[in-house]
């Protein structure tokens, strides 16, 4: 149990009795020829503010969404792994497993990951902290509804899914942080060297609230939202798969190495460890805005190429490639640091700034959960404007920072994001990007007008799309409650 009560495990509750679920559990009984045994179910997240800096070691401000990876599975007394998908799309995967040795995960010819690779992601970490060999194995059938290689974690709900049907499988009673790290750890067996902001949210999220996450050790605190703000999440149409380049393995090294440089130039660098962003402030005990200032003094340059870092360094290119560099990355000559570093401490103030508001509207009391001094929670009243505005504010500053200084938008996103201000909405990318959705911050009693402007606007006009197809692409959301298990009572 928590302070609060609350079990640090994840929910075990009964089988819902829903359509979907029925609609699974037939699935399940056609692939297998028999019902399934239990049911694992992650949420995709959407990230309010904080990107591209969990991996740097600094607080993120997700919520979990509605949409998720459902799993039924089935333990078999044979050490194999069965999985189908109930979108034929999927291939079928069959393997004899009994060890975190037995996976390979290798991509197609192009590079790209295969869709099950998402899943052995997830039994390979679990069978590497069981640490043994197993006997039994798992039949499992994936049901997912969030929209894939969009920025809304599709991957950590698959992932962390998957993991979390072994571990119940095989018995091991692990903590919510645990299991959420033990899936971060999971999933980068994909290739790319994220932070774990999607596992833990994929896991400690609540319903009704955002989570402002801390790491080492991981920690999640609810952020209240305003009562009269609304969350839509749009997608731009394009599609971005992280682990099929190495855009996002180049961004967290180019970080790595802004930071050994700052570290190295202001007198704090220590062995040849990786050090984090957030780790140099750390020992210099800096606030974030001398940190900014530190990036101007020693990464004063637009580029520095590898023979440039390996001097400031002094190492050479074979033990920056060893120590610094992915697989993905060694090959790259030239890197963009200060850029990186400057989004990545910016970033960082505004996730301060933004939960600092949120805090606030819940110290005053006005307009939070329901809750507000007019008794009814609403706020028509200049001053739960205001904080929309201010944190809306804060959001734009992130997606001008991620276009401009981390080169991760994608010119549909830019198009929707120019389209929300026409309507004085403030919004940004969230994920990874290069593609995906955006979130937009609105007044609630303003969420149809802003729906239909995007509809017309950009599905519409821009992308020659139906208002009926459109709808699919656009929706308003709530936080939600992070991954439990089904088991028919
Ligand atoms: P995201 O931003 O959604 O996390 P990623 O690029 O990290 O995007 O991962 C997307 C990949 O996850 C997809 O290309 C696909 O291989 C896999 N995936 C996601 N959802 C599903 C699903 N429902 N069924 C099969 N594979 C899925
Ligand atoms: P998406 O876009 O959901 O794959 C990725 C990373 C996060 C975080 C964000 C950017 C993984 C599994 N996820 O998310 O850790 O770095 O990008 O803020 O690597
Ligand atoms: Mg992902």
């Amino acid at each position: 149990m928590s302070a609060n009560g609350a079990s640090d495990k994840v929910p075990i509750r009964g089988i819902p009795n829903n359509e979907r679920i029925s609609r699974l559990k037939e699935r399940f009984i056609q692939e297998f020829g028999y019902e399934p045994l239990f049911f694992v179910r992650v949420p995709g997240r959407v990230n309010l503010i904080g990107e591209h800096i969990d991996y740097c070691g600094y607080p993120v401000l997700p919520m979990a969404l509605e949409q998720d990876i459902l799993i039924a599975a089935a333990i078999q007394n044979k050490p194999e792994l069965h999985v189908r998908n109930v979108n034929n799309k999927y291939s079928n995967y069959e393997a004899e497993i009994k060890s975190c040795e037995d996976i390979n995960i290798i991509s197609d010819p192009n590079g790209k990951p295969f869709w099950y690779n998402y899943v052995l992601c997830g039994v390979k970490g679990a069978l590497e902290f069981l640490d043994r060999d197993v006997t039994s194995g798992l039949q499992l059938c994936v049901d997912g509804i969030v929209p894939p290689a969009s920025g809304l974690s599709s991957s950590s709900a698959l992932v962390s899914a998957a993991c979390l049907a072994l571990l119940y499988a095989q018995n091991v009673p692990l903590s919510k942080t645990e299991i959420a790290s033990l899936c971060a750890k999971c999933e980068r067996y994909i290739g790319t060297q994220g932070g774990g902001m999607d596992q833990a949210i994929a896991f400690l999220a609540e319903k009704n609230c955002a989570q402002y996450i801390t790491w080492q050790p991981l920690n999640a605190t609810p952020v209240a939202l305003p009562e009269n703000a609304a969350f839509v999440v749009a997608h731009s149409l394009a599609e971005a798969n992280k682990a099929a380049t190495n855009d996002f393995n180049r961004r967290v090294i180019e970080c790595r190495l802004a930071a050994k440089i700052i570290a190295t130039c202001a007198g704090a660098a220590t062995d040849n460890k990786i050090i984090t962003l957030s780790q140099v402030q750390n020992k210099l005990d800096n606030t974030l805005e001398d940190m900014v200032n530190l990036v101007h003094k020693h990464l004063p340059k637009d580029l520095y190429t590898k023979e440039e870092i390996c001097d400031i360094l002094n190492v050479n290119e074979y033990e920056l490639e060893q120590v610094y560099l992915t697989p993905n990355t060694k090959h790259l000559s030239e890197f963009k640091l200060k850029q990186r570093a400057l989004h990545v401490y910016e970033e960082a103030i505004r996730v301060e700034e933004f939960r600092k508001h949120c805090s606030q509207t819940m110290s005053n009391g006005t307009k939070v959960n329901g809750n507000g001094v007019n008794g009814n929670g609403s706020c028509e009243n200049g001053e739960g404007k205001e904080i929309i505005d201010v944190l809306g504010k804060l959001m734009s500053g992130s997606h001008h920072s991620l276009k401009e200084l981390y080169e991760c938008s994608h010119d549909n996103l830019d198009h929707l994001v120019n389209i929300s201000k026409e309507m004085n909405v403030h919004s940004r990318l969230t994920g990874a990007g290069w593609g995906g959705c955006i979130i937009a911050l609105c007044p609630k009693e303003k969420v149809c007008s802003y729906i239909d402007h995007l509809i017309e606007n950009f599905y519409e006009k821009h992308c020659n799309i139906d208002k009926s197809q459109a709808k699919s692409y656009v929706f308003a959301t709530i936080p939600n409650h992070g991954a439990e298990i089904y088991l028919s009572k």
